[in-house]
């Protein structure tokens, strides 16, 4: 990208942006939910779109000046039906917590009875953690993953649901190596009267790609953020069946946002257009091939993965073995330029801050061109990071190698 107005309006911001693009171009981006859009979608997010006011929705606007704005607005919920076989589309959602907010503020009343996966499990804020407002407005009752094979436990759903008839059970995750039983969790649903609600925020991409299962022809409501597996810009999207249409449009406007981020919805138009390009089926497939291969080099190594494996983009490692906590684990690979995400694993028995676990992925480092070949020299890295957290030439030398290998794989928008 050019930053040319930046370098001279603004020289301290232009220096940070260019260490910024160093850090991506020289490292390795393994968190999950990170990805490297388009030069197109970054193109439309810098565009002159974000001077438009535009609330309401294509044709029905509050404001003049929407003949454009409607045409890229229809665009991208047109691409977004085929995409995913919607019936409606709302692709207004700043991202995927006011998304989360809208879909329980369409349906549901404050103090309803929801289900949601524990955080602590994979489950994420906006499905009912206690502090935050999914917690507060709504009786969320959590499930969580068996302890022996670290899947969700489909029977703990149902007693749950049987028990407490809550009015909608979300399905979704946010640190959950495994595929999801959509047809159980909806026969779940339909026994107990709850409306359907999958977040498919991470595996968004692999559903579009057809290498995941897609819970769009059963649930009621399925939301997903644009920027992870999906590799869109920042943003959300919520879909459903039509008889929810009015709802959740009302929901997200005026309910909860004013005017939508028009800039934003052109680059997810964009991005919708690219996933529907068969190249984007070879970029997911190469997405599961890599994770799977990544899980199976750290278990070599001894790693113990959450569930045993993934069948995602997505690895959850428990390093307590690796007698190195999860925040040492990220400070030590920041410093080699390997950048994950500490996390809590199933029942951590430590905090959230300091956890036992680290969270990693191959969307980012899959769009770079990666495949199992750096998968295998990825493991090796993190393996002999983790194993000499001190050693700081050690650490210099695999960051050295690190750049070596990075500077071989392009970055969207970044020259080397
Ligand atoms: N922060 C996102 C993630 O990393 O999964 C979820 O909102």
């Amino acid at each position: 990208m050019n930053y040319e107005h930046i370098k001279s309006q603004d020289p301290d911001l232009f220096e940070t942006i260019t260490k910024e693009e160093e850090r991506q171009m020289e490292g390795i981006e393994l968190i999950p939910s990170e990805n490297y859009t388009s030069e197109a979608v970054m193109e439309a997010c810098g565009s002159i779109l974000t001077n438009k006011y535009s609330e309401g929705y294509p044709g029905k606007r509050y404001y003049g000046g929407q003949e454009n704005i409607d045409v890229i607005e229809n665009l991208a919920i047109e691409r977004a039906k085929k995409l995913f076989g919607a019936e409606h589309v709302n692709v207004q959602p700043y991202s995927g917590s006011p998304a989360n907010t809208a879909i329980y503020f369409a349906l549901l009343e404050f103090g309803d009875t929801v289900m949601g996966l524990k955080l602590d499990h994979g489950g994420h804020i906006t499905h009912g953690l206690p502090i935050a407002f999914s917690g507060k407005a709504y009786n969320f009752v959590q499930y969580g993953v068996n302890k022996e094979t670290g899947k969700i436990d489909m029977d703990e759903v149902y007693k749950l649901a049987k028990e407490h008839k809550p009015k909608m059970i979300v399905a979704g995750f946010t640190a959950y190596p495994r595929d999801i039983d959509w047809k159980r969790f909806k026969e779940i649903a339909d026994e107990v009267g709850a409306i359907s609600m999958a977040d498919i925020s991470h595996t968004a991409g692999l559903v579009a790609g057809g290498v995941l299962e897609s819970p769009v022809p059963y649930f009621d409501v399925v939301m997903t953020t644009t920027h992870k597996t999906l590799r869109g810009p920042r943003g959300a999207i919520i879909m459903c069946k039509e008889k929810y249409a009015k709802a959740i449009d009302r929901a997200v406007f005026p309910g909860l946002q004013g005017g939508p981020h028009e800039h934003t919805i052109a680059g997810k138009a964009i991005a919708f257009k690219e996933a529907l390009n068969p190249s984007f089926k070879e970029y997911v497939a190469q997405v599961k091939v890599n994770a799977a291969h990544l899980a199976s080099e750290l278990m070599k190594r001894d790693f113990k993965l959450i569930s045993d494996g993934t069948d995602t983009h997505l690895i959850l490692a428990d390093l307590t073995n690796k007698n190195v906590t999860g925040k040492i684990a990220q400070i030590a690979l920041d410093e080699v330029g390997i950048t994950l995400n500490k996390n809590t694993i199933p029942d951590d028995p430590r905090s959230p801050f300091d956890p036992s676990g680290i969270r990693l992925g191959t969307p980012a480092v899959t769009t770079r061109g990666m495949k199992e070949a750096e998968m295998e020299k990825i493991a090796e890295w993190i393996d002999r990071t983790i194993s000499n957290v001190e050693d700081e030439k050690l650490l210099s030398e695999i960051k050295e190698e690190v750049k070596e290998m990075c500077l071989k794989f392009p970055v969207p928008g970044i020259k080397i």
